[in-house]
């Protein structure tokens, strides 16, 4: 990839990954990162709360075992995955600003374009599970048909142009994110919020293939019954958008 000087204090992207005692799992996420991501970037792990074993596991690893440009973020905003995501893309640096996961569900393989379309203007770029090329492995069933059939029936109804809105790895132009407040309260559908609010807010919504796959190692504290109505809120919103004004 182009773009900034890689002796610069910009890195070229922000990679925001939230945490949750994911000490079992950083190591491993730390190996896959230095190895894969590509370009001048910076990986801000963000915790919520001083107890969280996933910094104590990063200060076991020596430094040639973790990405160059790693900074810890403590969430101060509130507790949960909503608000960690928040106070790491106001922390990130780059003109570009990727989230994923430290359980590593996201492959890393189209990082590169993401990063790159997002650079050339689009303020939202999904990584689409829904799309030709990629693919969603494992998880729960409900999670997964619901997901789907929200992407694919929003881009059908409404001309919103990923099949996957609700992925969370996503690519974001900072500049887009410094103006636009995130009104969502709790876990993962500021993505949708975010995603919606820049197609009918004018802006470019674009997706790269993407492969999604549930954890193996601890557990996942996905609320799906507790946050369908969140996501409800913003599909909804997005209906009125196109259909009522
Ligand atoms: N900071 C923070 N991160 C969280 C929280 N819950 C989950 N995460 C992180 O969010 C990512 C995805 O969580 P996960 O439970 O695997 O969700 P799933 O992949 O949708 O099943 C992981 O990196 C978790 O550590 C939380 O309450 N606070
Ligand atoms: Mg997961």
């Amino acid at each position: 990839m182009g773009g900034f000087d890689q002796g610069g204090a910009e890195p070229e992207y922000s990679v925001v990954v939230p945490v949750y005692n994911e000490g079992p799992n950083i190591g491993v996420f730390c190996r896959v990162a230095r190895e894969q991501l590509p370009g001048n970037h910076e990986v801000l792990i963000v915790y919520d709360f001083e107890g969280d074993n996933t910094p104590a596991a990063l200060a076991a690893l020596g430094a040639e075992q973790k990405p160059a440009n790693l900074r810890l973020v403590h969430n101060t905003l509130g507790r949960g995955v909503r608000w960690a995501i928040e106070a790491g893309m106001r922390a990130a640096r780059g003109p570009v600003v990727l989230v994923t996961m430290a359980d590593l569900s996201d492959d890393f393989s189209n990082v590169g374009q993401m990063v790159a379309r997002a650079a050339a203007g689009a303020e939202v770029v999904s990584g689409s599970r829904y799309m030709q090329g990629g693919k969603q492995i494992g998880g729960p069933m409900v999670k997964s048909f619901l997901s789907r059939m929200a992407g694919l029936s929003l881009r059908w109804l409404t001309g919103l142009p990923t099949h996957d809105p609700t992925n969370s790895f996503k690519a974001y132009r900072r500049d887009f994110l410094l103006r636009t407040p995130i009104e969502s309260s709790e876990g993962f559908c500021l993505g949708l919020e975010l995603t919606v609010k820049s197609h009918f807010g004018g802006g470019r919504v674009e997706e790269v293939p993407a492969t999604w796959r549930d954890r193996t190692a601890g557990k996942s504290r996905f609320k799906l019954v507790k946050w369908l109505p969140k996501y409800l809120r913003w599909y909804l919103w997005a209906l009125r958008r196109r259909w009522l004004w």
